[in-house]
């Protein structure tokens, strides 16, 4: 194939994947549903993180949750195990999650009005930034034990990110990491980018992630009629 004829395609791609993204979010806005697109590199604690939030968050709303993997489906039975919904996507040679993927397993969840949906993408720093699954905001989960500098390697991802979850902080007194670099090395790509540490292992910093959705989902409510302008 010709470099043009490339390119052609890679914009057809990612111009259909746009269109099914914005399904997708119409779909999650008309149910209330308020959806997170948790990526990182493979091992960083995604679906540790998810097993302990859902745990934790399931009596006080719809929980559903779509694994992303290229094989096996041991990450949705994790979160079976928990009594939560799970619908596992394996990608085969594919190294990410599409929106036709999403929405054909948003189908095949029960009903989530008024929840959450968490959908763990497939472990890949790269390609996931450029894949719209029509969620509200991307979660980039960082663990201790990656390197200070993978935001400077990685940007794409941690521009495309709202929220950086800094995972494994229990593994810090082993480790010779230095957050306060890996924090400024972030925002340097990404000014605005939230931040909180914590350990999945012990539960440490949780209470301020299930604080940062709950402020996610205030944003997301419609405008009061009653009480605006
Ligand atoms: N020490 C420590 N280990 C963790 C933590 N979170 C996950 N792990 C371990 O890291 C490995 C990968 O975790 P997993 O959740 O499968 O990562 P994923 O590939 O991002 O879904 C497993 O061996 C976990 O037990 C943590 O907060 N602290
Ligand atoms: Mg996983
Ligand atoms: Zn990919």
């Amino acid at each position: 194939m010709s470099r043009d004829r490339i390119i052609q395609v890679e914009r057809d791609i990612l111009g259909k994947n746009e269109r099914l993204a914005g399904d997708n979010r119409a779909r999650f806005r008309a149910d209330g549903v308020l959806a997170f697109n948790l990526v990182s590199s493979p091992g960083a604690g995604k679906t540790s993180l998810l097993v302990r939030a859902v745990v934790e968050l399931k009596d006080s709303f719809p929980i559903g949750v779509i694994e992303g993997d290229q094989q096996t489906s041991n990450d949705a039975e994790r979160i079976r195990a928990t009594g939560v919904p799970a619908i596992q996507v394996n990608t085969g040679k594919g190294c990410h999650l599409d929106a036709a993927m999403v929405g054909a397993a948003y189908d095949r969840l029960p009903h989530l009005n008024g929840g959450v949906l968490f959908i763990e993408n497939v472990g890949n720093l790269v390609c996931p930034a450029g894949f719209d699954l029509g969620e509200a905001c991307k979660i980039v989960v960082f663990s201790t034990a990656e390197g200070e500098d993978k935001p400077l390697k990685y940007p794409d991802m941690f521009a495309a990110s709202s929220l950086m979850l800094i995972n494994k902080i229990d593994l810090l007194p082993v480790l010779s990491f230095d957050l306060a670099r890996t924090i400024e090395f972030a925002r340097r790509v990404n000014p605005q980018i939230e931040v909180l540490t914590v350990s999945a292992r012990t539960g440490e910093g949780f209470a301020a992630f299930y604080a940062w959705i709950r402020k996610q989902s205030e944003k997301m409510k419609p405008v009061d009629m009653a009480t605006a302008g």
